[in-house]
């Protein structure tokens, strides 16, 4: 039985009619576990291929031959997959909304019939530009339609495609640039956000200085801003897809071609570039998309995520476009020109699925519901998140002023390497419980370790690290020119099994329970705590907005809890609201938990994607922020200068 077969139920007390009850989740996950070739061999007619697939699952885990094959043989184009093939059917529908960083300005609907008129147009660009098959193309730019119609061009012709996201300094850019050898950047004049301007050619100049000069500059003139200009380099892409042709054939690829580089963070200072597959990874986002958002014809789906990041690869474009559905594209930031800005687009657009991040959840708590009431949010159906584990306060602070207590909240917890979604509740099936991604997605085996032993954890109630025990379509292949690597980063560890980096907890139900990344637990006087655990109850505090604790080395305990904390506007910061803190979390959680310091912190040193930077945090609350490492893809650097100049722990 595949998913689409599942009879639609009605649930009751007037909820609205669902692709999966919670019966047909378990029978169809087991399904999908006892036989994982029959299952994603059904998966992968979700898609059209040019030629079929006859062998599905072809991979090994085993240390020194780590090898990962899905429908090795099947022939396809991903960008047919997301275009072409829709076009007889939603021609005129909207495929892309974009809604500009200036709400004064027009938004853009994009229809399947004019995607697909942009897409063959900058394909014909590039290869009028030289650009062949296998080469690869970063793309530097910012929330645009074109980030789309550039990505899905590559696919059109078989290049693989390294988007950087724009937030990124010159030396992270040429550095991408270098490691994947690209043939070209494609980048804008500026990027308008948040009412300011980033100057993403001066970038693409500085960068391209520390680059092969054969290296071409693709240049859309988005707000015809001035640049400097070199000829012979610099190509103006939008006046060139006015000349060249509006057709052009679709390259078959073998699915295990590449699709894409997207680069992460490691734990070393040279960037990882995890490489995804063609026919794999356009299965596993296909799928995931259409059944963790209960996906239906007509609706609106908003993805706040940056399409630097993997979750816009995988929500904004890939797996709504797979789907044939509308994705909504936002230039701007939630805080711009008011705190009201997401909400307004919400109801501007009528959007049905709003996916973001907790920590932008918690940023609009911090400014008060009125801005969330201002806005008729009466056409959202789906609430979801993604990225950190999400506190309890937040969530219900989502659930009652975002969704009315009448939308499903999804949390969905995945990695850049995973490719898209692998544990995550159902609506409507999958009972939410609020703070932990629930259960597995169809096909996906996931499997606590005793973090010292390695060995399998079976039962509930249950704790260790999250490895996966088997593959799944949606894996990453390689490390790119370094398969050696990503075999040692995720595979040598814990031999036979693809290991996540992250703690769990399995509780009594079976819900899994993200307890963070493993190198974010600390042990103090013997006892193992996830930092996540004291955040959170710091943040249930009314005062506090946001909290980072980190361990630091303590003379008596071995590690002491050190804790960084944002506190609401206007609250004064005091040592009688110290102590209270401290109180709080000994009644919170117990007094093993109560914090050593606190230190004030106005900012937190996150990335651009919103994720705390706890590598730096740790430094400065071991007093050793000499060689704080690389700081490149901070979004505000002058945070860390504040946190150095307060911190607590001197000795
Ligand atoms: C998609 C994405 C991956 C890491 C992951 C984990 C954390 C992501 C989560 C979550 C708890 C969730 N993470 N989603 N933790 N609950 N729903 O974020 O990819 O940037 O590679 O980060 O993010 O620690 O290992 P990526």
């Amino acid at each position: 039985m595949s998913v689409q077969d599942v009879q639609k139920v009605k649930i009751p007390a007037g909820a609205e009619a669902s692709s999966i009850d919670p019966a047909g989740y378990q029978r169809l996950y087991s399904d999908s576990i006892t036989d994982p070739d029959a299952f994603w061999g059904r998966e992968g007619q979700r898609l059209d291929w040019i030629e079929p697939y006859t062998r599905v699952k072809d991979t090994d885990f085993t240390l020194g031959q780590v090898s990962i094959k899905w429908f090795e043989d099947g022939v396809l184009n991903a960008c047919v997959n997301c275009v072409d093939r829709h076009l007889p059917t939603r021609a005129d529908q909207t495929a892309i909304i974009w809604e500009p960083d200036d709400p004064s300005e027009p938004a853009r609907h994009i229809t399947y019939a004019e995607l697909s008129d942009q897409v063959n147009r900058m394909a014909n660009v590039l290869l009028s530009q030289g650009v062949m098959r296998g080469d690869r193309v970063v793309i530097y730019l910012p929330m645009i339609p074109e980030a789309a119609f550039a990505m899905l061009a590559c696919a059109r012709i078989g290049a693989i495609h390294s988007v950087v996201f724009a937030g990124f300094s010159p030396d992270a850019l040429s550095n991408r640039i270098n490691d994947c050898e690209a043939k070209l950047v494609i980048t804008a004049d500026t990027a308008p956000r948040g009412g300011r301007r980033t100057a993403l050619k001066a970038n693409t100049d500085a960068a391209l200085l520390h680059c092969s000069d054969r290296v071409r500059c693709l240049v859309i003139k988005h707000t015809g801003d001035q640049t400097t200009w070199i000829d012979g380099r610099d190509v103006d892409v939008l006046a060139l897809m006015r000349e060249v042709s509006p057709d052009c054939p679709p390259r078959p690829m073998h699915a295990e071609d590449p699709l894409f580089i997207l680069y992460t963070s490691g734990s070393t200072g040279r960037p990882k570039g995890v490489v995804h597959s063609t026919g794999g990874y356009l299965v596993h986002v296909a799928m995931t998309f259409d059944t963790t958002f209960d996906w239906r014809d007509g609706e609106v789906f908003w993805c706040s995520a940056d399409v630097g990041w993997v979750t816009g690869h995988s929500y904004i474009v890939y797996g709504p476009l797979a789907n044939g559905g509308t994705s909504l594209m936002f230039e701007g930031v939630p805080t711009w020109p008011d705190a009201g800005r997401f909400w307004a687009v919400c109801d501007k657009h009528k959007v049905t699925h709003f996916y973001t991040a907790p920590t932008a959840i918690r940023a609009l708590m911090g400014q008060g519901p009125e801005w969330v009431e201002k806005y008729d949010l009466s056409s959202l159906r789906i609430l979801g998140t993604v990225g950190e584990p999400i506190n309890p306060e937040a969530w219900h602070w989502y659930d009652t002023h975002v969704g009315k207590g009448r939308c499903p909240i999804v949390d969905t917890w995945w990695q850049t390497e995973t490719g898209g979604h692998m544990l995550t509740s159902l609506p409507y099936a999958i009972e939410a419980k609020p703070g932990s991604a629930t259960l597995p997605v169809f096909g996906v085996r996931p499997v606590v370790l005793d973090a010292a032993t390695g060995e399998v954890i079976e039962g509930n109630g249950v704790e260790g690290v999250l490895a996966i025990s088997d593959s799944w379509p949606g894996q990453m292949r390689t490390l790119w020119g370094d398969h050696q690597r990503f075999e040692e980063a995720y595979f040598q560890q814990y031999p036979g099994t693809y290991f996540t980096g992250d703690g769990c907890r399995r509780d009594e139900d079976g819900y899994y329970w993200i307890t963070g990344r493993v190198d974010d637990v600390i042990n103090v006087s013997g006892h193992r705590m996830g930092t996540a655990e004291i955040e959170s109850a710091l943040v249930a505090h009314a005062k506090v907005a946001e909290a980072a604790v980190v361990g630091y080395p303590h003379d008596l305990k071995g590690q002491g809890i050190y804790a960084y904390v944002t506190l609401m506007n206007d609250v004064p910061a005091t040592d009688e609201l110290r102590a209270e803190l401290e109180g709080w979390v000994r009644a919170e959680i117990g007094p093993i938990a109560r914090p050593d310091l606190i230190q004030w912190a106005p900012g937190l040193p996150k990335t651009r994607s919103g994720k705390i930077m706890r590598r730096i945090l740790r430094k400065i609350a071991e007093n050793d922020f000499g060689a704080l490492g690389d700081i490149s893809t901070l979004a505000d650097p002058a945070v860390v200068e504040e946190l150095i100049e307060n911190r607590m722990n001197r000795g």
